[in-house]
């Protein structure tokens, strides 16, 4: 039996209102029972909530979603109630006490929407861009992506690739007759068409994927050059601690900024020099750590020296910029390709955010129906891997019934961008972010 769940969709703190859902077989059967009312579909309903014993829990809205025509595909309640937190947690009690209710778990209500087809899986992952996305942009593109969905283009390319399926079952049994040669060069060349198509998909990913996952910015550079005062400055906190003397940072101070509507991930770090404090010295190996996994290095010095060989070494497999801080006190500006910026005067500042953007990022216009995850960025480009390996098989007219598996192998991963229902670790990965609720 389907288990009816119960769960606060707002934050649990003092508000005007507070937002309950309620899904499942008897979602509607048990606040009917509180309430004394019928309930009807989407016909909200002001509701005296009330104890078996008679005493009052609330008065609130109750709305009513009959399944499948809810958000979850079952039915569902909705209370709007009074945004005190102990009113919630006994309006929550009340319906949970019932034997055929139990609380929610984190994502449950979207899930069941994924199971009873209510959403598609990439749409899903559209909405965990509008939950969590940290920038305007980003989720402005999740609420276009779940709207729009990738179904369409799922459905074009596996009927595309279902047509030289059957085109390439065809030829197995002419394959060792001239005609079928012929054919498969001509078969070859599609299959390699759309392997280069898909490739040209997946690879529009890298473009767009920092509005997906935080751009890492990391500064660095020797003590007391002026990066804590910098990173409060770009980040506009007072989370980092400056101060005149070296030495002051030590824990990596991280903070997500939205530039043009990208989010990006700022990290101050501590100055790297040897020192004879082992704490400060525990400092400089996160620096390291965090210099090693940024995205872009902006490498601070008040007098514009170039890294030392230990950061130079690090710094050679990645992007990194050249920054000469305290401007302000230098009356030349650029020194080489140093940037030069002043914390204090805002000097240089506008010059480096646009230094920093991601190389690829496009500040207008995103494609039509782009890919937005890593998940649907792997799946698209092993199926372009997939058909190449079918077009090299058919080039050489050989093997057609092994092509056939990688064109089905190739069609089976298109089709995974919207669904079926995944393995549980793929699920657990699209639902991590998701919170109680929703
Ligand atoms: N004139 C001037 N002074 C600055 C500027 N930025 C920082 N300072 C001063 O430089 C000193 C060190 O600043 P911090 O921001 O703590 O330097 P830091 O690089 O984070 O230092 P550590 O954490 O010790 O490595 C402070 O006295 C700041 O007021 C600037 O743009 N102009
Ligand atoms: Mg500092």
């Amino acid at each position: 039996m389907i288990e009816t769940i119960c769960a606060l969709a707002t934050p649990p703190a003092r508000a005007a209102l507070a937002l309950i859902r309620i899904s499942g077989p008897s979602a509607r059967f048990v606040i009917e029972a509180m309430s004394g009312q019928r309930m009807s579909h989407r016909h909200p309903l002001l509701s005296i909530l009330k104890r078996p014993d008679g005493a009052i829990v609330d008065e609130a809205v109750a709305t009513f979603f009959q399944g499948p025509n809810s958000y979850t595909g079952e039915d569902l309640v909705e209370i709007t109630c009074h945004g005190n937190p102990i009113i919630v947690e006994e309006i929550i009690r009340e319906i949970v006490s019932r034997e055929t209710v139990r609380p929610a778990e984190a994502g449950e209500f979207t899930r069941r929407a994924l199971a009873n087809g209510k959403l598609a899986l990439d749409q899903v992952e559209a909405l965990d861009l509008v939950l969590n996305g940290t920038s305007r942009r980003t989720i402005e593109f999740g609420l276009k992506a779940k709207m729009e969905g990738l179904a369409g283009s799922v459905a074009d390319v596996s009927e595309r690739l279902l047509d030289l399926l059957t085109q390439v079952e065809s030829q197995l049994d002419f394959s060792d007759e001239e005609v079928g040669t012929r054919d498969s060069k001509a078969l070859a060349a599609r299959a390699r068409a759309l392997s280069e198509e898909l490739a040209r998909w997946a690879g529009a990913f890298s473009a767009y994927k920092h509005l997906f996952q935080s751009w890492t910015v990391c500064l660095a550079g020797p003590a007391n050059v002026g990066k804590s005062t910098l990173f409060n400055k770009i980040t506009q906190t007072s989370k980092a601690i400056v101060y005149e003397t070296p030495g002051t940072t030590r824990d990596p101070i991280e903070h997500v900024v939205d530039w043009n509507g990208f989010p990006i991930l700022f990290i101050d770090t501590a100055g790297v020099r040897v020192s004879d404090d082992p704490v400060e010295n525990l400092g400089v190996e996160r620096a390291m750590l965090a210099i090693k996994r940024a995205d872009i290095v902006l490498w601070i010095d008040d007098r514009g020296n170039p890294p030392p060989p230990v950061v130079k070494e690090v710094l050679a497999k990645k992007r990194w910029l050249p920054v000469r801080s305290k401007a302000d006190l230098n009356i030349a500006g650029d020194l080489g390709d140093c940037l030069a910026v002043s914390a204090h005067s805002g000097a240089g500042l506008e010059r480096l955010h646009r230094a920093v953007l991601p190389e690829e990022a496009p500040l207008d216009g995103i494609p039509h129906r782009p890919l937005f995850s890593e998940r649907q960025y792997q799946l698209i480009s092993l199926a372009a891997d997939d058909l190449k390996k079918a077009a090299d098989l058919m080039d050489g007219g050989e093997y057609l019934d092994l092509c056939g598996e990688h064109i089905r192998s190739a069609a089976s991963r298109a089709q995974e961008l919207t669904g079926p229902l995944p393995t549980d670790r793929i699920l657990k990965e699209i639902f991590a972010r998701f919170c109680i609720g929703k």
